[in-house]
């Protein structure tokens, strides 16, 4: 397996869900930490949680300057990166999309494939000099399957997932890792974000039932960086059991 003990693991959005949860993932193994996010004081609370060294970089993603600026001028001791987990990224609303706000999509193309660029633009030439590494993506599963109101979200992580593919046969000859990790329905703010703070609403998604927890999906985060160095999991799909599929949808006009 990877000894992730002595590893550098820069998380984006560790100030809630699947990042936090996988900020504590990493520090049961000790590994050291860069944790970034938007809320200073989440980070800093954190920080004060995790008996690790811990980094933290008050960022926006969508910042291209202060993303590289940020990477470029990380104290020596966390600057070798050997997992980067581009997690910072959100849904922002549920409308059709002939109603959308295009701040909307235009926030979630921003966020979920521009900050990914940045931050793995600004990370890999390290990871190539050093000829380690592993890229780890939060993709979801709205890349493979629709659903009614996630057009411009599945758009964004159907890029996720095609720009890992493409990684991946960018790095093939390095020893750097590419993984796209696409969960299902997992309850953390995500649903709070996507519907404005809108707490009532969003508990209504994960009513009676059992969705994946940020714990779960920082558990197959942190198994696909412990493999192995020989092993690479390309896409990794997860859902709660309690989750599956549609049938397609057929629009028929009442006979008369
Ligand atoms: P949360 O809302 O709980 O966490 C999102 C994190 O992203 C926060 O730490 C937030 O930090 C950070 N973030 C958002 N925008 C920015 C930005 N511009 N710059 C820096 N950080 C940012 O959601 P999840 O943990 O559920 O989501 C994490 C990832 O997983 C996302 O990419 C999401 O699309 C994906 N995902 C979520 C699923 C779910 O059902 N929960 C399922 C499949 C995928 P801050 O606000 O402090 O900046
Ligand atoms: C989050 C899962 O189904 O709400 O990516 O799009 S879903």
């Amino acid at each position: 397996m990877t000894d992730l003990s002595k590893s550098t693991v820069f998380i984006t959005g560790a100030t809630s869900g699947f990042g936090a949860a996988a900020a504590h993932r990493f520090a049961q193994v000790g590994s050291r930490l860069v944790l970034c996010g938007r809320r200073t004081e989440r980070l800093e609370a954190l920080r004060a949680e995790l008996h690790v060294p811990v980094h933290i970089l008050t960022l926006d993603v969508r910042d291209r300057d202060a993303v590289f600026a940020a990477i470029e001028s990380l104290p020596p001791e966390f600057a070798e990166i050997d997992v980067l987990v581009n997690n910072a990224g959100l849904a922002a609303g549920l409308g059709k999309a002939h109603e959308a706000d295009l701040d909307d999509w235009d926030v979630m193309v921003d966020t979920n494939i521009k900050g990914v660029m940045y931050c793995t633009r600004a990370v890999l030439p390290g990871m190539i000099a050093r000829n380690r590494g592993h890229l780890i993506q939060l993709g979801s599963v709205a890349a493979t399957y629709p659903y009614p109101g996630g057009n411009a979200y599945g758009g964004t992580k159907a890029f996720v997932a095609q720009f890992s593919l493409g990684l991946r046969s960018d790095l093939v000859g390095t020893k750097v890792r590419v993984t796209v990790i696409e969960p299902g329905l997992c309850e953390t703010e995500f649903s709070i974000v996507r519907f404005r703070g809108d707490v009532e609403r969003a508990n209504k998604v994960y009513e009676n039932t059992t969705p994946l927890t940020g714990d779960d999906v920082a558990e197959c985060i942190f198994w696909t960086a412990s493999l192995p160095a020989n092993i690479n999991i390309n896409r990794l799909e997860v859902m709660p059991v309690v989750q599956a599929f549609s049938p397609f949808t057929i629009h028929r006009v009442p006979s008369t």
